[in-house]
């Protein structure tokens, strides 16, 4: 099949989801074509059957606020037309499925059919889109979508509920992990020894935005290292990442954090990791929990949204209340501290993320799910 993948290029889970997906599909034999502002960050250089075309943007000097969603979607217009797409599949539905409507339409009038797959990933349905600003044109653009996929049973519920789609299916398609990347058999002893001088690592990856709450991960870790030598390794960047800094000088653990700043590859990164640390507001997924599971790394999170559907709570890591920072550091300090209790957790994590999350099973069921439409 020939298939229009846009989302957001940037670092984020929305953005690896969507184009690990298109990589998949090219190796099964798609074509995939990604649309979007920038290359995708997780886009390898160069991977056949894969095409990505920038959307550009005309600038006028009337335009305070330069209209992107026209310009993708002339750019979805074209590249269907051009490339005889059997389908868009857009993920994030703000501005995206609005976007993939226009084009739809475009397409229609010259007696063209372009189905439109539309995968809510988070705020697009939490936040922004019930933003009354954004909330009409979101319902509108759910309800026009030919299939509507949310990242968990919590996300689909929320849009349920946000949005009233009575009439609109939502169906479940979890975020998958690639087992043969994210894998601890993998991990190099040489980068433990890097960040860590070899002692135990507890790990935070995101765009650190507020959500993300990334100053509870420096006070977990604050006081899980009062019983273990454990080192913070924090992986990205963001608006709270000054924060984090303040909060770990504040509590005398500066000199046991490293912040690595936005690496692509976190692969190997996880495979040395010993805890992973997802303290977050609201998560519909948690990708980053999943890869850490997937790594033999057990989590320790936030009991909010999808991330119950991801950690298996007592068995895979704990979940603990947003805020509670003492509870999560307590239950890092028992990871670090119990090696039995680790290794169980460490090996159940593996398991599940194999057995309910592998990239071969979902990429079959959204290819089952083109079939349906084309
Ligand atoms: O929704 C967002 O704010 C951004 C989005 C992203 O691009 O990272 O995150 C969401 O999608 C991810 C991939 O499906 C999920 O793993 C994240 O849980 C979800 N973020 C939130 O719900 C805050």
């Amino acid at each position: 099949m020939k298939v229009g993948i846009t989302c957001y290029p940037t670092y984020g889970g929305s953005g690896a989801v969507a184009t690990e997906l298109g990589v998949a599909l090219a190796a099964r034999g798609h074509d995939v074509h990604f649309i979007a502002y920038e290359h995708p960050f997780r886009l390898p250089s160069f991977v056949p059957r894969v095409s990505f075309h920038e959307v550009s943007m005309g600038q006028y000097p009337l335009f305070q606020y330069p209209p992107y969603d026209l310009a993708l979607a002339v750019k979805m217009h074209e590249i269907a037309q051009q490339h005889a797409l059997d389908l868009l599949h857009v993920h994030y539905a703000i501005p995206h499925a609005t976007s993939a409507y226009l084009a739809k339409q475009m397409l229609a009038k010259a007696g063209a059919n372009l189905p439109v797959v539309t995968t809510l990933h988070g705020t697009d349905i939490t936040i922004v889109g019930q933003d009354h600003s954004y909330h009409a044109i979101t319902k509108f653009s759910i309800e026009e979508s030919d299939r509507v996929t949310a990242v968990s049973e919590f996300l689909r519920d929320e849009t349920v509920r946000a949005f009233g789609c009575g009439n609109c299916r939502v169906d479940v398609v979890p975020n998958f992990v690639d087992p043969t990347v994210y894998d601890r058999a993998k991990a190099d002893p040489a980068i433990k020894q890097d960040l860590s001088g070899g002692r135990p690592i507890v790990m935070h990856i995101s765009n650190f935005r507020p959500v993300k709450r990334v100053r509870d991960v420096v006070g977990a870790f604050a006081r899980a290292r009062k019983s273990s030598d454990a080192v913070l390794v924090l992986v990205g960047d963001g608006p709270e990442r000054a924060a984090a800094e303040d909060e770990a000088r504040r509590l005398g653990v500066i000199a046991d954090t490293r912040c690595l700043g936005r690496i692509e590859a976190v692969a190997p990164l996880l495979a040395v990791a010993d805890v992973y640390v997802l303290p977050t507001d609201r998560e519909s997924f948690g990708l980053s929990a999943l890869e850490a599971m997937a790594c033999g790394v057990p989590v320790l999170g936030a009991r909010v949204g999808g991330l119950v559907e991801v950690v298996e709570h007592g068995v895979t890591g704990e979940l603990c209340d947003v805020g509670d920072i003492n509870a999560m550091g307590d239950a890092i300090a028992r990871y670090l501290t119990d090696r039995a209790r680790w290794a169980a957790a460490s090996a159940a994590g593996a398991k599940r993320a194999r057995a309910q999350f592998a990239l071969d099973d979902v990429v079959s069921r959204y290819e089952s799910l083109y079939r349906d439409l084309a």
